[in-house]
């Protein structure tokens, strides 16, 4: 528990659970925290600027714009807006405040508070032994880093963490640097997110991403939204599923939880959405069991190959089978040992009911599955999204209109940074192209991800840790682990925007260096630059600051990275990191000859609305070892907690950006006022003798007979399924043990974690 009282902790207020979305009041949400933030002045600059074409790419998430042509005056929805107020503030963090708060004050501060604090202004040093950040010059502050990175034993003692706020040429420099400095530890947020996805999409595909376009959501018979709550993640795209309805398509939401946005959606830009009763979004709700999504995939395969049996050839499509895919024996028969009652307990849904799915299945030419948090962070999500493939493939969804994977990303450019080549794991080819474009030779093993960098710190193997946006802390699991194991570096160092935990939680030396933010002008010698950034649909587009900065000291990512690249190797005339500094242009020069399918880049994203990266999966191009689609046969284990547990997950707040509190509310969920909270089925609430109000302690267990506790959350009866719970991230990370990964992505098990609930006055004294 932090033990310093929150300046406007409300009391908590729990009502019903809302079953619509947005419309009037949202709009109102954000404005009232825009204006608390800035001034009226500055609030309506950023908001004319948003995911317009000339001005900067919102960055809340990853959910692509309309084209030019159809882009509505207002592009953007409520968090959208908060967003970016949070980011264009006028509230700032000087030296003045580092003086007046230690870094142990800091770190007892929450997170909400720290990020209320306001932007960053300027260079920030924490000398050895010392209490309080002071003020360091550039220069200083990055001779600093640059000496500790060339004392370092190995190159691979140093990690480089980004979070997908990056732009697409900071990411570019960042992985340059990191390879000619000689490492791939190019851990991201990314493994935390939808690695699980890349892992499964590049096995089955030949390619880690999504295959549709907005176009095709919208020409779509049926949508699946698994594991998704986009009325608050990603919001616009209830627009976009709205138009899909309009169009005559269904919508099928599979999700424990019944999310206000997946039921009625109102669109806050249209009289209908103002005053009228809305669209009503899914037309089939799964109220699914943790984790029971593999078996829910493997219950309608096996319907689809049953079916298939009664009328050969009018349900499988043979010919893309035959054309374009391996495996489909194996699989086959492995779905056909598929048990119902095994699907029927894994998913706690009738077989009526994924017998209804089916039929619309069938009556579907097109169909798309999209999915983010509640797939990707189980233990089995890479099997689970090896089964949708299948269950795509199977009747040739995959390649044409209206069909295809929708993985949908969370940071606005997550997808690009790996484009760009920050990840642990490029292709060899990928390095040579890098190495032989700037006359280096680039390190060949893998580096490490998110989970084995904390490893690595823990066990003093990794000493330099430097985090180019992001909260690293946070975002982790098993914090009092992490937290050990920053402690344990000889340097972090946090390239931020804003104040965070992950300034509070310091190696032996510590830097914050304050960097431009999205809708900050960027001024270089060469003049005035733009980044450019890629969507969840890979869309690619040029995005403009056009605010004052937050300070007269803040340099751009390009600036910090290219200057402290020079300074660590020397000088280059291989690569030119003064020209990449002063114009960005000469970046993209470099990312066309490197990165495939950006060719002409300079040009082409200087278009209104840029251009989108071809998939080769969209004409039945897959890179895969065989050169096709690949059937998997997959097993699950049922996901249950031993007796007197629950399988608890940890999600989203309405009003939260990932680590980042805006408020204490949640208001779809009916919850107002804390974050506390833990929500729990009033069913299960009576067998463990417990009641709703009441105040509990969440304890996990490992497999290890370790335990680890959250303590004082509030219990709210709440529609989810029995034996589930869920609560918010990230002050339950510290319950997430370190180990608890998903099989083959390496990804945190965020969405099921095993806990106990506690009476406070059941605690072990200590
Ligand atoms: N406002 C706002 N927008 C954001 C973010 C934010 O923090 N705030 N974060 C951004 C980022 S980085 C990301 S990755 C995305 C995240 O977007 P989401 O994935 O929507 O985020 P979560 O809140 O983690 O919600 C996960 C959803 O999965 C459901 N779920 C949990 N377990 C299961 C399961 O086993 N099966 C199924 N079918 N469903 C399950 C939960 O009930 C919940 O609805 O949002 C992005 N957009
Ligand atoms: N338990 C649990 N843990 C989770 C998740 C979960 O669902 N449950 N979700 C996971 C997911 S999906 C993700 S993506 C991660 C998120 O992990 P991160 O991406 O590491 O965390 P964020 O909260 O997005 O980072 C916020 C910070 O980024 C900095 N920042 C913002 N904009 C900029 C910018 O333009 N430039 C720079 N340099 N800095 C900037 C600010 O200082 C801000 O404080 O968390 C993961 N952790
Ligand atoms: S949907 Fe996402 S990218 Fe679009 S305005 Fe909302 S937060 Fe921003
Ligand atoms: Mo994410």
């Amino acid at each position: 528990m932090r033990d310093l009282e929150e300046p406007d902790e409300a009391e908590l207020s729990v009502t019903a659970p809302r079953t619509w979305a947005t419309g009037a009041p949202a709009v109102v949400h954000a404005l009232r925290y825009a204006l608390g933030q800035t001034s009226p002045k500055r609030t309506a600059l950023t908001l004319l600027n948003i995911n317009q074409t000339k001005g900067f790419d919102c960055p809340g998430c990853a959910w692509p714009e309309p084209a030019p042509g159809k882009r509505h005056r207002n592009e953007y929805c409520e968090n959208g807006a908060k967003h970016i107020a949070d980011e264009a503030t006028s509230r700032r963090v000087t030296a003045d405040f580092f003086r007046r708060h230690s870094v142990d004050e800091l770190n007892r501060r929450s997170d909400y508070w720290l990020n209320q604090q306001g932007r960053l202004t300027e260079p920030m040093v924490l000398r050895e032994g010392a209490e309080y950040y002071e003020p360091i010059g550039w220069d200083e502050a990055l001779d600093l880093l640059a000496e500790e990175l060339r004392a370092l034993d190995h190159p691979d003692e140093a990690l480089f963490y980004t979070s997908g706020r990056l732009a697409n040429e900071p990411a570019f420099l960042l992985q340059l640097f990191a390879r000619a400095f000689g490492t791939n530890n190019l851990p991201d947020c990314s493994n935390m997110c939808h690695e699980s996805s890349g892992s499964a999409l590049n096995e089955t595909l030949g390619i880690g991403k999504g295959s549709v376009s907005l176009d095709d959501l919208h020409d779509s018979d049926l949508v699946f939204v698994v594991g998704q709550n986009p009325g608050t993640n990603h919001p616009r795209m209830l627009s976009a599923l709205e138009e899909t309805k309009r169009r005559g398509g269904q919508v099928i939401a599979v999700n424990p939880l019944p999310e206000a946005g997946l039921l009625r959606f109102k669109h806050p830009q249209k009289a209908r959405g103002i005053v009228g009763r809305g669209t009503e979004i899914a037309d089939q709700f799964l109220q699914i069991r943790p984790g029971g999504d593999l078996a829910l995939f493997q219950a309608l395969n096996l319907l689809l190959l049953e079916a298939e049996d009664r009328e050969p050839g009018t349900v499988l499509d043979r010919e893309f089978i035959e054309a374009h895919t391996t495996g489909y024996e194996a699989f086959a028969e492995h779905i056909r040992k598929t048990s119902w009652d095994e699907v029927l307990e894994a998913t706690g849904l009738s077989r009526d009911e994924i017998e209804r799915v089916h039929a619309r299945v069938l009556a579907s030419r097109s169909v798309i599955v999209c999915w983010a948090m509640g797939l990707t962070q189980h233990k089995h999500g890479v099997p689970t999204i090896r089964e949708v493939v299948n269950f795509l493939l199977l009747r040739g969804n995959i390649g044409r209109p209206g069909a295809g994977v929708c993985p949908v990303r969370g940071h606005s450019n997550v997808q690009g940074d790996r484009t760009m080549g920050v990840w642990e794991r490029m292709p060899q080819a990928f390095l040579d192209r890098l190495g032989d474009e700037f006359g280096f030779t680039a390190p060949t093993a893998h580096g490490l991800d998110s989970v084995d960098s904390i490893r690595a710190m823990r066990d003093g193997r990794a000493k330099v840790f430097v985090g180019v946006a992001g909260n690293f802390v946070r975002a982790t699991p098993d914090s009092d682990v992490t937290e050990r194991a920053l402690r344990n570096c000889r340097l972090t160092v946090h390239i931020s925007t804003k104040l965070n935990r992950s300034h509070a939680v310091c190696g032996r030396r510590a830097l914050i260096l304050p960097t431009l933010g999205r809708s900050d002008r960027d001024v270089q010698a060469g003049g005035e630059q733009f980044m450019t950034v890629e969507d969840s649909m890979s869309e690619v587009h040029a995005t403009r600051g056009r605010l004052a900065p937050a300070s007269e000291h803040l340099l751009s990512e390009v600036s910090i990275i290219s200057r402290l690249a020079r300074k660590v190797l020397g000088p280059q005339p291989t690569i030119p990191w003064a020209e990449f500094e002063a114009d960005y242009d000469r970046v993209r020069d470099r990312i066309a000859r490197v990165v495939d399918g950006f060719q002409d880049f300079n040009e082409r994203v200087r278009r209104p609305g840029g251009f989108r990266l071809p998939n080769p999966v969209n004409s039945k191009v897959f890179r895969t070892p065989s050169g096709k689609a690949v059937f998997t046969a997959n097993d699950f284990t049922l996901l249950q907690a031993p007796k007197g547990h629950l399988i608890l997950q940890t999600l989203r707040s309405h009003d939260q950006w990932n680590t980042v509190p805006y408020a204490m509310d949640d208001r779809y969920r009916g919850i107002e006022g804390g974050r506390r909270v833990v929500l729990v089925n009033r069913a299960d609430l009576d067998e463990l003798g417990l009641e709703d109000g009441e105040m509990v302690d969440l304890v996990s267990i490992w497999t290890d007979g370790t335990e680890r506790r959250a303590d004082d959350f509030r219990l709210v009866a709440y529609p989810t399924p029995r034996g589930s719970a869920a609560a918010y991230y990230p002050e339950t990370n510290v319950l997430v043990p370190l180990d608890s990964v998903a099989d083959i992505s390496n990804t945190p098990t965020s969405k099921s974690v095993i806990v106990r609930l506690e009476r406070p006055t059941d605690r072990t004294p200590t």
